[in-house]
């Protein structure tokens, strides 16, 4: 799998988390969340950025000054890659809980919403990408059910019912919606996040109709069709050091295609 990994740059610590990095990094380093997507082009509609609260993070330095929090996983992959400027094995300087990051607020690249919290995801896959996502709800339905599940509960998430509430802007015109995501989640009846069946239905639907038949409503790609402007996203977000590629060995476990 070819990803995209985005740099969501830490604006403020959530307090848990500036706790456990207290005195662990150099003064004035900057510490981004890297999600790994494979939507690239639906980067405008971000609204949150995903974590799986049970799982466990790293700090891990990508070069002077500059940090990275993903998996262990993912930051060996990485360290494979090129993508540190230590080859081989990573330099951790902290361990954060995949809780302790929530309400973390970070700059997300090319948004509507310049600045979006970190939220909770049960769903989050440890062995998949880097363990963070970053979160589209109007063109990925996992996302739309999860954003609508915490704007329910936001006490019981231990979170604030605004950080769930971003406007959802439509981003890519389908013949049958410009929220294909919500569009789905109603169609498919879908009522939560564990409604994990119709949701990887979903999830193959939005994926073909978006890549195949989409276009740009928005961006500097407005008018063209998502299968060309794709590509041209990537590289502008890469260009302007906003993102990088990273890739992971296909595993039949976690590939979309099985
Ligand atoms: C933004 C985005 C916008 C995504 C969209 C999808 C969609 P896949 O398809 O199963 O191979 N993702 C990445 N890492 C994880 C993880 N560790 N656990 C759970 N989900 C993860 O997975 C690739 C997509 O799943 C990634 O692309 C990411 O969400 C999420 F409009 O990033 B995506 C129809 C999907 N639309």
């Amino acid at each position: 799998q070819e990803y995209t990994a985005l740099k969501l740059k830490v604006i403020e610590w959530a307090p848990k988390a500036a706790e456990a990095i207290k005195g662990k990094l150099p003064e004035g380093a900057s510490v981004y969340l890297c999600p790994a997507t494979l939507r690239p082009e639906t980067m405008y509609g971000q609204v949150c950025c995903f974590v799986g609260p049970s799982l466990t993070y790293g700090v891990y330095k990508a070069r002077e000054n500059e940090y990275f929090v993903i998996t262990e996983r993912a930051a060996r992959n990485m360290a494979f890659q090129s993508i540190f400027e230590k080859d081989g094995i990573p330099e951790k300087a902290a361990d954060l809980q995949g809780s302790d990051l929530i309400g973390t607020l970070v700059n997300a690249p090319l948004s509507f919403h310049r600045e979006v919290r970190v939220l909770p995801m049960e769903t989050v896959l440890a062995t998949k990408g880097t363990g963070v996502v970053t979160s589209v709800p109007s063109d990925s339905p996992d996302d739309y059910a999860t954003v609508t599940e915490l704007a329910k509960k936001p006490d019981y998430y231990g979170i604030k019912k605004e950080w769930a509430e971003l406007e959802i802007i439509p981003i890519i015109q389908t013949p049958t919606s410009d929220l294909i995501a919500p569009y789905l989640v109603k169609k498919l009846k879908i009522n939560s996040p564990k409604d994990t069946k119709q949701l990887a239905e979903a999830k193959e639907l939005a994926y073909k109709e978006g890549y195949y038949q989409g276009v740009m409503k928005v961006g500097d790609f407005a008018g063209e069709k998502v299968e060309v402007a794709k590509p041209k996203v990537r590289e502008q977000l890469i260009k302007n050091g906003d993102a990088f590629p990273y890739s992971e060995p296909e595993s039949k476990v976690v590939s979309r295609s099985g």
